[in-house]
This record gives structure tokens, C-alpha cells and sequence, in this order.
């Protein structure tokens, strides 16, 4: 960090700063942008790390290559790798982490304007984070629909389907049916396109356990107002976060840095409690 530009918004660039910042009032409208590395913690592999990645992982599936199994044009060929991977990532096999009921906390004491997160796995919502506060940017296993018709296919049956490593068809057209998860070669949701402005409304970036390296995801912390305070919770530094007047780096594991943030802010209680009932 250049630390000659003094900050314009926190006293100071540092987790104490940034608490003050949060317990004067000055943050109500905090947006939190998250990937991969938040649910590490909960036992899900990223997709990239060379031994425990899932696409290291996926040699036993018989592809041409990895990411094949997230390509919307091999799917239509040949669904069952996918299934197969659905089989192991479905929700409901893993819990929240702490980092997750952070945001939920946030939530709660309504001082979160959106989450924008890259991660598939639900867990925000299992967390308790409302459906109406989180914007998926490459969509995710909470709903599904037919990829001929796009006719919506019911939870149930898929639930039943993927328990029983069976591929589910569209009960209108027999079409292959598929959860609303973003593959290579489809667009974003809408969701994506008519929130992404938001960031510039904001009063507090939340950044965490993402590489920021997929657009357009990745143009989304940098959509902040100048003065607006950004806080990057990441093993490493990336995107350029570190770099304005106002951001601050709790570089390490993020459920430490969430627990370290949340200490600062008198809140460390209230949301281990919030977890521990999660
Ligand atoms: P990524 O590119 O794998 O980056 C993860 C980032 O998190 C890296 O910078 C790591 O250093 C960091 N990190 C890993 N573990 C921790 C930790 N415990 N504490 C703090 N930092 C940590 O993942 P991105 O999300 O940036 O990449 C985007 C892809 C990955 C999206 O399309 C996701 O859908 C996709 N993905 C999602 C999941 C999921 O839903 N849980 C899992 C794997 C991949």
C-alpha cells in the first residue's frame, strides 16, 4: 500500500479505522462481494488449486478437458459429468461458515445493501442472507430449468434425481434439465446486469476469499465511488484492492479476518452466537 496518500473518508487504513467507521453510522449501505474462497472452510474445494481443486480432481469423469464439465455445448452431448459433480456439491452436505453469518450479521443490523457473490453453493442463503439481498453473478443450484424450453423444473424432483445420480428431463419437452448455474458460453443473469451499478451507491465495499479474476465480476469493487471505503479480507492481495486512498487489506484467512472485524466492531458475540445456531 502506498501509505504517503492519506485516507479522505477513514481516520485510518487499518481494522481500527475502519471499526470507527463502521460503529459512527457512516457504513448502512455495505456491499460485499465474495467467491470460492469463503467456503473453503465449509469443505469445498476451489476449482483451480492444483492438488485439491475439483478440476484436479475431475481426471476419474473421462473428459477432454476440466472445465468441459461446466461447457453448456459438451452438457447438451454428454450431462453426466456434470451430474456427477452435482452428486458431491448439491447444497445441504455443507454448513455455513462464520464468514457467511458475517454477512448474515450484516444483514441483520441492516447495514447490507447486496452481496455480490460468485459461488454456487448456496450457502449464503443457508447462512440466512435473504434471497431478495444476493445477487449470484454465475448463478447456482437454487433453481433450475429445462435448456430447450426453459421451462422451471420443480427442487423436489431435481433433489430426487441428483440423490439418486439419475439425469432429470423436462417434464414438458424431455429436454436435459439443468440448475441455473452459469456454464461457459452462457450469458450472466439479469441480475447481475441490472444490479451492477449498485456498488456506487454504497458507503462500505466488503471484498472476501475471491482471486478477482473473472469478469465481469472483477470490474465490480472498482465500481465504488472514489471516497468510499474498501476492505479486502483475502489470503492474498488482488485486483488492485490497497491501491485507492481508503482501502484497507486484512490479508490471511477470512473467517479469521471476519472474527477480527467483528471483535473491533463489539459484534464477536453476537455472531458466534448467530453461527453456532446456524
Ligand atoms: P478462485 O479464483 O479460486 O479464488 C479464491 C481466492 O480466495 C484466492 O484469492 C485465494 O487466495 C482465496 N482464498 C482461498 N481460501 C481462502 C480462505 N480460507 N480465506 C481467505 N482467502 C481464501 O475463486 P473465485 O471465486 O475468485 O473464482 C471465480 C469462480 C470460482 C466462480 O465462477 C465460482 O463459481 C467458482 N467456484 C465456486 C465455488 C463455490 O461455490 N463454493 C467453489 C469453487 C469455485
Amino acid at each position: 500500500i502506498d501509505e504517503s496518500v492519506p485516507p479522505q473518508t477513514l481516520t485510518s487504513r487499518t481494522l481500527e479505522g475502519l471499526a470507527e467507521y463502521i460503529k459512527s453510522g457512516k457504513a448502512s449501505r455495505i456491499v460485499v462481494m465474495t467467491g470460492a474462497g469463503i467456503s473453503t472452510s465449509a469443505g469445498i474445494p476451489d476449482f483451480r488449486s492444483p492438488e485439491t481443486g475439483l478440476y484436479a480432481n475431475l481426471a476419474r469423469l473421462n473428459l477432454p478437458y476440466a472445465e468441459a464439465v461446466f461447457d453448456i455445448s459438451f452438457f447438451r452431448e454428454n450431462p453426466e459429468p456434470f451430474y456427477t459433480l452435482a452428486h458431491e456439491l448439491y447444497p445441504g452436505k455443507y454448513r455455513p461458515t462464520i464468514t457467511h453469518s458475517f454477512i448474515r450479521l450484516l444483514h441483520d443490523k441492516g447495514l447490507l445493501l447486496t452481496l455480490f457473490t460468485q459461488n454456487i453453493d448456496c450457502l449464503e442463503r443457508e447462512a440466512g442472507v435473504p434471497d431478495d439481498k444476493i445477487v449470484e453473478a454465475h448463478g447456482s443450484f437454487a433453481r433450475q430449468s429445462c435448456i430447450e424450453c426453459k421451462q422451471p423444473y420443480p427442487e423436489d424432483d431435481i433433489k430426487r434425481h441428483i440423490a439418486a445420480k439419475e439425469i432429470p428431463r423436462c417434464h414438458h419437452c424431455k429436454g436435459l434439465v439443468k440448475p441455473e448455474i452459469v456454464f461457459f458460453g452462457e450469458q450472466l443473469p439479469q441480475a447481475f446486469f441490472e444490479n451492477r451499478t449498485l456498488p456506487m451507491h454504497s458507503d462500505l465495499c466488503i471484498v472476501m476469499g475471491t482471486s478477482l479474476t473473472v469478469q465481469p465480476f472483477a470490474s465490480l469493487p472498482g465500481a465504488t465511488r472514489e471516497r468510499t471505503p474498501r476492505v479486502l479480507i483475502n489470503k492474498e492481495r488482488v485486483g488492485g484492492l490497497g491501491n485507492s486512498a481508503d482501502d484497507v487489506l486484512l490479508l490471511g484467512d477470512c473467517d479469521d479476518g471476519v472474527k477480527r472485524l467483528a471483535e473491533a466492531c463489539g459484534w464477536l458475540e453476537e455472531l458466534e452466537k448467530l453461527w453456532a445456531e446456524t
